[in-house]
């Protein structure tokens, strides 16, 4: 019996040594120490024991487990000291590696002009608003003046929903809508995406962005108009930069014009940049008629009001010398980044 058990505990003890990982370990735990293992069947055979001998031989039995049972914990915690060890060695985090630098993003030189224009008109007291780029035909034409048979009413330059639905041509329908609400004074801008039906060229495209303002006080003259637009274009091209007004027409404005700025490239003398004139032209602009006035019940004997209109693309073009609208469009990274 006692060299019995001693093969088995020897057996075992082996086993265990020659074993590789954690689930070995077990079935070599099943085997030796199981319900039906082999010290189990030891204790089973009991019977064939002469009585006085059972102690001694349970004794035995009992000292084989503990000899196996400590040889298992034994290995196990090796096992299990390796594991940990390998994955600390795995995980760890080498700090001195140089890091990946992000790839910022950019703003679009739309962007950063519109950021221009609203710093300064914000400076000088105006409201940002802003309205809906689809809207109704008479937002957009008939409270503005702009008569049924107006060319600029035609399919050709619009582009219609249905019969009384359009996408807006200019952003002076926000205005309406400002001057709807029957609050005075205002001084707002209205910056948004427009369209129009136009074929895709380097200065044309059939969405771009405007940015229209307006000002409705007592007392508010054509003075105003030039000194505020005078203001804005030295701020937003330098402050050398001069301005001149030639006559225009707009159907909502009387009187119209537009605004010229002195060169900012050559500063007047004329260059390839302003075509050789000294001047470029940034903005229309022009005294709110009274009938659109009247049209919002505004008493255009008590109020009057200047507006104007710039075009977004027009100025970011300009003030970064960029020969082609397309490009603004693309949103080409290499593009962009220049900015
Ligand atoms: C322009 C030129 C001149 C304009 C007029 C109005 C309103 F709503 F007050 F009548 N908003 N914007 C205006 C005036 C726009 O764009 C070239």
């Amino acid at each position: 019996m006692k060299e019995k058990l001693s093969k088995i505990v020897e057996e075992a003890l082996a086993g265990i040594e020659n074993s590789e990982h954690l689930e070995k370990l077990n079935e070599i735990r099943v085997a030796y120490l199981g319900k039906k293992g082999e010290l189990t069947s030891v204790l089973k055979g009991m019977k064939d024991v002469l009585p006085e001998d059972r102690p001694k031989v349970g004794q035995m039995v009992n000292d084989a487990r503990a000899v196996i049972e400590e040889k298992l914990e034994a290995k196990k915690a090796a096992f299990e000291k390796r594991i940990l060890e390998e994955k600390i060695a795995s995980e760890t985090i080498d700090v001195t590696l140089p890091g990946h630098t992000p790839v910022a993003g950019h703003k679009h030189p739309n962007t950063i002009a519109l950021d221009d224009v609203e710093r300064i008109f914000i400076g000088m007291g105006y409201e940002v608003v802003e309205g809906p780029e689809i809207e109704y035909d008479y937002y957009n034409f008939e409270a503005l003046n702009i008569p049924a048979n107006h060319p600029a009413k035609d399919e050709q330059d619009t582009f219609y929903i249905n019969s009384d639905i359009v996408l807006r041509t200019q952003t002076s329908s926000v205005q309406v809508h400002e001057m709807e609400k029957g609050k005075l004074p205002i001084r707002m801008i209205a910056p948004g995406r427009v369209f129009r039906s136009d074929e895709v060229d380097a200065t044309h495209s059939p969405s771009f962005n405007q940015i229209e303002g307006l000002v409705i006080d007592e007392n508010v003259t054509f003075a105003d108009l030039k000194g505020t637009l005078a203001e804005f274009a030295k701020e937003m091209f330098g402050e050398k930069t001069k301005v001149r007004f030639r006559p225009h027409h707009f159907p909502f404005t009387e009187p119209s014009a537009e605004m010229d700025v002195s060169c900012f490239k050559c500063g007047g003398s004329g260059c390839r940049f302003c075509k050789g004139e000294g001047w470029i032209e940034i903005l229309g602009c022009g005294m709110v008629h009274p009938r659109v006035l009247e049209m919002r019940d505004i008493d255009a004997v008590k109020y009057q009001g200047f507006a104007f209109g710039i075009g977004l693309e027009r100025i970011a073009l300009l003030k970064y010398e960029i020969d082609d609208m397309r490009l603004l469009y693309e949103n080409d990274v290499r593009f962009l980044s220049q900015f």
